[in-house]
């Protein structure tokens, strides 16, 4: 019994199934402290850092998303699950960045404008340093000349987008054109992600390849710089 009269569960009590079960409630219900605890407890038994991301925050926002779509949970819910979620991956963040190598190549990534969705694109940024890229992180609501700025500030090879709309998705197309219009669309290599999107559109907006998720994009971001270096050798 906590204090204030209220029952306290003891996270620590809970087997690891019980615990992933409990993390994905205490992540519905936004709260940020027990995710982190719940976090480093799995940390602790021995879990990897992929395997918690993956099984106890990735699905946990699933399951919020799903309420989210079905009219259960509104912004103001979802934005604390949002930070629940964003607690657990900062204890994860070093663990899957964790590379300490010469980085292997650069990239810009931004959600595009009219969005403000960042978790998927912080976890793709997360991944990316994982697999020894240096990332530089634009934030969200990223226009067309904020990316152009940030291209000729940091010389990266790849360009990489997120949008999590159907309505902010082209915009990814505006980006793409303004490249093309400045003659510079092939110094770099254009990846997108986020929910909404698929290989089609990707192929449509003239992107060099759509990526799944966090781990498919750090894989095809690690396979075109090989394939540019080859081709440079
Ligand atoms: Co928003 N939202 N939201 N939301 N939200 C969605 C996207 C939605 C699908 C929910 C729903 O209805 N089921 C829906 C979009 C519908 C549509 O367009 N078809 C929606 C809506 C409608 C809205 C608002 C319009 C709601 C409103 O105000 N009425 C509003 C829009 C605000 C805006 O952007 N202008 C809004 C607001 C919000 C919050 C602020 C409350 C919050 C965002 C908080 C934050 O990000 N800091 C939020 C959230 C959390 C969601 C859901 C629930 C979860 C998104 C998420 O973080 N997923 C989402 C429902 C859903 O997706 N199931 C929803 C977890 C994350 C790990 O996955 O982002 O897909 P994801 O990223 C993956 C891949 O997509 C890929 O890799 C990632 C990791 O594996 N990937 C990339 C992503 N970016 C990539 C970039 C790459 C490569 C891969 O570059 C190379």
């Amino acid at each position: 019994m906590a204090q204030d009269g209220t029952d306290e569960l003891d996270l620590r009590a809970l087997n690891d199934a019980e615990l992933v079960e409990q993390m994905h409630d205490d992540l519905y219900d936004g709260m940020a402290d027990e995710v982190v605890e719940g976090t480093n407890i799995l940390l602790e038994r021995g879990w990897s850092a992929e395997k918690i991301l993956n099984d106890a925050l990735v699905e946990g926002m699933r399951i919020v998303g799903v309420d989210f779509r079905d009219g259960i949970l509104f912004v103001p819910e979802v934005l604390l699950a949002a930070n629940a979620m964003k607690g657990g991956m900062a204890v994860l963040r070093p663990l899957l960045a964790e590379t300490g190598a010469k980085p292997i190549g650069k990239v810009v990534i931004g959600t595009v404008k009219g969005d403000i969705h960042d978790i998927g694109k912080n976890l793709v940024g997360m991944m990316l340093e994982g697999a020894g890229f240096e990332v530089v992180d634009l934030g969200v609501n990223t226009d067309a000349d904020k990316f152009l700025a940030a291209l000729d500030e940091h010389r990266p090879d790849i360009l990489g987008m997120s949008a999590l709309l159907t309505t902010t998705m082209p915009y990814m197309k505006v980006v793409i054109q303004a490249l093309r219009d400045r003659g510079i669309r092939d110094d770099y290599i254009v990846l997108v992600g986020g929910a909404p999107l698929n290989e089609e559109f990707g192929t449509a907006i003239g992107a060099d390849a759509y990526c799944r998720d966090a781990a498919i994009a750090a894989e095809t971001a690690k396979a075109f710089i090989e394939k540019r270096r080859g081709a440079q050798a």
